[in-house]
């Protein structure tokens, strides 16, 4: 009787272990097949910091900002050069197109790569490459684009025209003209007939032409302005 309290208390006492422990193997590091382990303990202390992830992958592109608003004098010049820098990039992009119609004055290129068209013509070809039909606004100008005429041996077209108004002549800004070089007696309608638009002759003469007349397309670019 005493021998079987003796093991029930045994029993009780292996139970209560068992219950309150874990057994744990970790032969490599104490060198023992069988340890026990009492309860976790605190945390160790903060690792040494881990090298550089990859770099991620770029963002998407913001939004637009609004558009810009001079508001002093500085802004505007700038304004003007950017306006200066623009044309005369045009103008380089454009010239790799042009083969051998080239002349400049103090402010502005002149470029033909030999095709003629009518006025209309013309004035397209010039505005979608970014300039206008060559209108000379003095004689060194005037001489320029002749010596374009002169290169290819035709007549040219000027941007200079009586369209808007019958008796005023402008030029492709809408402005009226103020440098002339016109031939005696012209500008004439001929025969009654209304000659609306300009040619620079090889003589370096201006003469009144019908619009739909085909002539040497030479456009200009202003490279710089002020
Ligand atoms: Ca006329
Ligand atoms: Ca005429």
């Amino acid at each position: 009787m005493k021998a079987l309290r003796v093991f029930g208390v045994l029993l009780l006492h292996v139970a209560l272990v068992m219950s309150s422990t874990q057994i744990c193997q970790d032969v490599e590091k104490s060198g023992c097949s069988i340890i026990t382990c009492g309860a976790p303990g605190k945390d160790g202390e903060k690792g040494e910091k881990g090298e550089r992830g990859i770099i991620g992958l770029p963002g998407f592109p913001g939004h637009p900002g609004p558009p810009g608003d001079c508001k002093d004098s500085v802004c505007e010049d700038l304004q003007s050069k950017l306006k200066a820098l623009e044309g005369q990039l045009k103008a380089q992009q454009t010239e790799s197109f042009f083969f051998k119609g080239r002349a400049r004055s103090s402010d502005k290129i002149f470029l033909s790569d030999g095709d003629q068209g009518n006025f209309n013509e013309a004035k397209a070809r010039c505005t979608n490459a970014g300039g206008q039909m060559a209108s000379p606004r003095n004689s060194d100008e005037n001489k320029a684009i002749l010596s374009i005429n002169k290169q290819y041996g035709f007549v040219s077209y000027l941007g200079i025209n009586e369209l808007e108004t019958p008796g005023i002549y402008r030029d492709p800004s809408n402005e009226v003209i103020s440098y002339t070089n016109w031939k005696e007696n012209e500008p004439n309608n001929y025969q009654g007939i209304q000659e609306n638009c300009v040619e620079l002759q090889n003589t370096g003469k201006w003469n009144d032409i019908v619009c739909e007349a085909k002539r040497l397309i030479i456009c200009e670019f202003f490279i710089s302005r002020g």
